[in-house]
């Protein structure tokens, strides 16, 4: 039975099989993405991000469980951008959430390096495309940090969870690494140790201080990820800012938003592969000695590899 069909009956081995087609970039992935889109769009998607160790796979872990115990079925992905030096955590990631895997209502992936940042984000926006049209009610990416490209995992989710930890240095340091634009919700997790308390009223303090219009104030839990501390609290603040981005047609707004920026990331990456496909790697090579050699500027050799040679 051809894969379109074992994915729409809901066999987990097709999900399986459809992820690694799209995490590699395959021309078959493509066309299962586009024949299953019209099924995409129902599920509640929720990223969560922070620093490398913050707890952000453990306090996944209790989102799942709560959501399983709310009888909702739950898709993960997770990205490794660094996995060459934390492939033990990654494995560790697998083994810990994949523990229910028993549980055929959950689904857990991770997904490694592959090229560059913006490809990785987008390969993990066309995962979470297919847990939504598999017909996970929920949604969930983990990201580390904040991706450089124009295109994040961040725009392709409802809720962003920005977690950090009282080690995280103060609040002025989470602002300059841009996690206040990000998030819907702040988790200071590890709130067993010493500073989560401090940590909560510098954010509070700095995100009263901006002088923003939006209605939504990204609330400030502490939890204790290991422990479920905080969990129900953490449950709460996604409902409430579900029912939030369900009024005034917010949800519609982020929609087209999330879309454009699919859009011109794809425009772009095409652009990319096909300019440095016509003999202009050996081209740049040359330029690049040119330009050590005083004989062009960098500007000047950008402006040659557009010309042919
Ligand atoms: N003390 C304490 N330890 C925690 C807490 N939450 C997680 N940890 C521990 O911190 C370590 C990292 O947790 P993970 O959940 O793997 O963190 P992560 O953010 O997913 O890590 P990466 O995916 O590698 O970036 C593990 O040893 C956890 O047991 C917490 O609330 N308190
Ligand atoms: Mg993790």
């Amino acid at each position: 039975m051809d894969l379109i069909k074992r994915f729409r009956k809901g066999d987990r081995l097709a999900l399986a099989r459809a992820i690694t087609l799209v995490e590699n970039g395959m021309q078959e992935g493509r066309d299962l993405l586009d024949a299953v889109h019209p099924q995409t769009g129902k599920a509640r998607r929720i990223g969560i991000t922070g620093p490398p160790g913050a707890g952000k796979s453990t306090l996944v872990d209790g989102l799942i469980q709560s959501y399983r115990k709310a009888g909702q079925s739950v898709g993960v992905v997770a990205v490794d951008p660094t996995s060459p030096f934390t492939g033990g955590a990654l494995l560790g990631d697998r083994i810990r959430m994949q523990s229910r895997w028993a549980d055929r209502r959950v689904f857990v992936r991770s997904m490694a390096t592959r090229g560059s940042w913006g490809g990785l984000a987008a390969a993990a926006a066309d995962v979470i495309e297919l847990l939504d049209a598999f017909g996970k009610d929920v949604v969930i990416a983990e990201t580390v940090g904040v991706g450089q490209s124009e295109f994040d995992v961040v725009d392709a989710v409802h809720t962003t969870i920005v977690v950090i930890v009282p080690e995280s240095g103060d609040s002025i340091q989470v602002m300059k690494a841009g996690l206040m634009e990000i998030a819907d919700i702040f988790v200071v997790n590890k709130a067993d140790r010493e500073g989560a308390g401090d940590m909560e009223t510098g954010l509070g303090a700095m995100l009263d201080m901006r002088d923003r219009e939006e209605d939504w104030r990204p609330p400030v839990l502490q939890t204790v990820a290991t422990s479920g501390e905080g969990m129900p609290t953490l449950i709460d603040a996604l409902a409430q800012h579900r029912e939030y981005l369900a009024k005034e047609s917010r949800i519609e707004e982020w929609e087209r938003k999330a879309v454009r920026a699919r859009i011109v990331s794809l425009v772009h990456e095409e652009l990319r592969a096909g300019f440095w496909k016509q003999g202009r790697q050996a081209r740049l090579e040359q330029l690049v000695g040119e330009v050590l050699a005083r004989e062009r500027t960098p500007g000047d050799a950008a402006q040659a590899l557009f010309s042919p040679a």
